[in-house]
């Protein structure tokens, strides 16, 4: 990697011109985003700058300002209005989907590691956003942008900071240095941290609990076998174990010497690797090793030294094979970025740095790397395109919005993205590589990566069923036939106690969660159920069913009354449901009480979703809204965050809504705070992260801020004057 020709003292200076950067979107498949920097005047007259990155990329935008709104619905509207604008020309809403800070790194490291570069200017604005995330306090980095500084985030950016070009002496580079060696620097990383700088040669593989190949080879009938893993787990250590059964680390280099030299508190030559396996510092510990963990290790070090070579051969064909039908069935886009870029250097090492395959891979890096105002950054996935119309659609035909003149396009246009994002085959390695489904199903983000996931389905055909059947200008895009596949997806994810979990149904015995390595990361091992799945699931069921009462009428009315079993069982004494991808309570409660009242329950006969209503009216804050942080997640435990936030206030009062709360008040309050937080263009500001993964890791939606207070406001009146 070159150094970039410019390295900016601080996070506050512009090395590019914002001006000239410009968001592409659907370039070579639905919904794909990638990002562009224009070097000449002339193309920069061919290629305007949009509203749309203007947005994105911070800048002022020059949409039109008003007085602020006087009703609700006049908020709702306005609100629209100017989300209208960020509308992107085929139909969906691109937006950052930043947070995670061990993402960034993987893709510094992993293109330099297959020899790769970026353009200067990608350069200069990954240092910046680097920059612009480090502590202020002690210039570390956490697991995610609000997290405490930690060894794993701080090791990750530092180095990734000094693969892109920035000298040791940097100011930024000393401060975070200091932070890490007083974390007791790279010798104490996580095993995922461990992994990466063992690939980059700044670590031995000696010191990682290792992770056999062979684990492929036992019988799939095993409890233990990895197929039966949560997804993301099975497919990062799908290429981590191939490249570490081939023990695979980059060439050395005088970058690489000196990381060595940088990144440690006593001299590399001299570290004992075996003893740093369950070396992990404490700042670091989400989950702590279990003993059963510990013993696993120690077999499975034992067996990496006495490995049966066909044996290890076998299993690395396997592993591979698995990494090219993951890349064939995802048009290389893959899972998530880790497994992506891991699988990338995969196809470096095997199929060499001149074949189609890897080159596939460079050129699809880029539907990760998201440029934003604070610079550029790795995304949590290619986007979350599919997951943000799901919501505006429903939420603009709920409040009528839809109805109105002026937004025929806007509807019509996202009603086409939607009826493209629909994936209407099973993957092409469908049962090799333990895939589920995918006919009929919506993905997170796009079709092209082409994942099944539970609320994503569910969410999606809710937004159809609501653009075609509720309004009666659109076109009729989706067939019959397709809406019954999309609920064909839906009820084979059911597991046998009711609840649905996140891409797959849940395939491995809890206990698997003890050999859970990576300490970063609570309940990653398998699938779980989760409130918001089972809840979207199962209303999409409902909406479906009330339009087309016929089609498997039996298996959804079962599937329903399971569903409300376990929703109830799910329920916490304290009458909230626990959040595991948005925060917290406030968001998986809202799910729930959606869900219970098209079941027919309600406050005023249901005592869960009384208790529901009463425990969210005890956390409305003096000012009428509602603020929860991102630590429930990692407790359990409800925390306040120091201020009220819109998102959180949308949530708990459509919560409320849902429940038929028989009181104004609390949700007047609610309605005057959102409004009163209006700019006077009709957006709001963003304000602290919205969500979740892992437990420990929060992810951005900036998109929330739009669609879910436009459905709060737009929903209040109505449901007030019903009172
Ligand atoms: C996501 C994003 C979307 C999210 C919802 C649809 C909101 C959820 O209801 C189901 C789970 C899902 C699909 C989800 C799972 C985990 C993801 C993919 C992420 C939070 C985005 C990033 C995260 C992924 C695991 C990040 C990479 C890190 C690893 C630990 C591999």
């Amino acid at each position: 990697m070159r150094p970039a020709s410019y390295i900016p003292q601080s996070g506050a200076e512009h090395p590019t011109d914002l001006a000239r950067w410009r968001l592409k979107v659907g370039d070579g498949s639905h919904g794909r985003h990638t990002w562009h920097y224009l070097r000449s005047d002339d193309e920069c007259a061919r290629w305007p700058q949009t509203e749309i990155d203007r947005y994105w990329l911070g800048l002022p935008t020059r949409l039109p300002e008003s007085p602020p709104a006087q009703t609700p619905l006049d908020a709702a509207r306005k609100g629209f209005s100017f989300y209208k604008h960020l509308q992107s020309p085929d139909g969906h809403w691109a937006g950052e989907y930043g947070g995670p800070m061990f993402l960034l790194p993987g893709l510094v490291i992993g293109t330099y590691v297959t020899a790769g570069d970026f353009k200067d200017e990608e350069k200069v604005e990954l240092i910046r956003y680097l920059f612009n995330t480090a502590s202020p306090a002690d210039g570390g980095w956490g697991l995610h942008v609000e997290h405490h500084s930690t060894c794993f985030g701080t090791v990750m950016n530092y180095t990734a900071l000094r693969l892109l070009g920035v000298p040791a002496e940097h100011p930024v580079c000393v401060k975070a240095r200091g932070t890490l060696h007083g974390f007791g620097g790279a010798a104490a990383l996580p095993q995922w941290g461990k992994w990466w700088l063992s690939l980059l040669n700044c670590y031995d593989w000696a010191g990682c609990i290792a992770i056999p190949a062979e684990l492929w080879l036992f019988p799939e009938w095993l409890p233990f076998h990895p197929w039966k893993w949560w997804i993301h787990t099975r497919n990062v250590y799908i290429p981590m174990s191939y490249l570490f059964a081939r023990k695979w680390q980059a060439e050395e280099d005088p970058l690489i010497l000196a990381l060595r030299q940088e990144l440690y508190t006593t001299d590399y030559d001299v570290i004992d690797w075996p003893a740093q396996q369950f070396n992990v510092a404490s700042v670091d510990l989400y989950y702590p090793h279990t003993k059963l963990l510990h013993a696993l290790g120690a077999i499975t070090h034992a067996w990496e030294q006495c490995v049966i070579p066909p044996v290890r051969r076998r299993a690395m064909e396997y592993t591979y094979q698995l990494v090219v039908q993951e890349d064939e069935n995802t048009g290389y886009q893959d899972l998530g970025p880790v497994n992506k870029m891991l699988n990338q250097i995969v196809r470096y090492v095997v199929d060499g740095p001149g074949s189609k395959p890897f080159l596939q891979h460079v050129e699809k890096t880029r539907d990760f790397m998201w440029m934003s105002g604070r610079g550029m950054l790795m995304g949590g996935t290619n986007g979350s395109q599919l997951w943000d119309i799901a919501f505006v659609c429903q939420a603009v035909v709920e409040t009528g919005l839809a109805r109105e003149e002026g937004n025929e396009k806007a509807v019509i246009g996202a009603l086409k993205w939607l009826d493209g994002a629909q994936m209407q085959r099973n993957p092409v390695h469908y049962r090799s590589a333990f895939r589920h489904q995918t006919k009929g199903a919506w993905p997170f983000s796009t079709p092209e990566q082409g994942y099944t996931v539970s609320d994503c389905t569910g969410e999606g055909l809710k937004a159809v069923i609501y653009l075609q059947n509720h309004l009666d200008y659109t076109p009729k895009l989706v067939s019959e036939r397709r809406m019954c596949d999309a609920v064909d997806v839906i009820l084979s994810l059911q597991n046998p106690d009711g609840g649905c979990a996140s891409y797959e149904l849940i395939r491995g015995p809890r206990w698997l969660e003890w050999i859970n390595p990576a300490e970063v990361f609570g309940n990653i091992m398998i699938e779980y159920n989760y409130p918001e799945c089972t809840t979207s699931t199962l209303t999409a069921l409902c909406i479906f069913a009330n339009e087309y009462p016929d089609y498997r009428a039996q298996e959804i009315r079962q599937f329903k009354a399971k569903a409300i079993e376990w929703l109830h069982t799910a329920q916490h004494p304290d009458g909230t449901w626990f959040g595991s991808w948005g925060i917290c309570f406030t968001y998986a409660t809202m799910f729930a009480l959606e869900s219970l009242s098209l079941a027919g329950e309600s406050y005023a006969n249901s005592a869960p979703v009384r208790k529901a209503c009463d425990f969210l009216v005890s956390k409305q804050m003096p000012d009428g809204g509602w603020g929860e942080s991102y630590k429930a997640c990692e407790s359990g435990q409800w925390v306040d965050h120091a201020m009220s936030q819109v998102v959180n206030t949308a949530w708990a009062t459509l919560a409320l809504i849902y429940a038929k709360y028989p009181q104004r008040e609390p949700i007047e309050r609610a309605v005057k705070l959102v409004m009163s937080r209006q700019r006077p263009n009709g957006s709001w500001d963003q304000e602290a992260i919205e969500g979740v993964f892992n437990k420990n890791c929060a992810i951005a939606y900036p998109n929330f801020k739009f669609s879910f207070t436009i459905w709060m406001l737009g929903r209040a009146p109505t449901y007030l004057q019903g009172l």
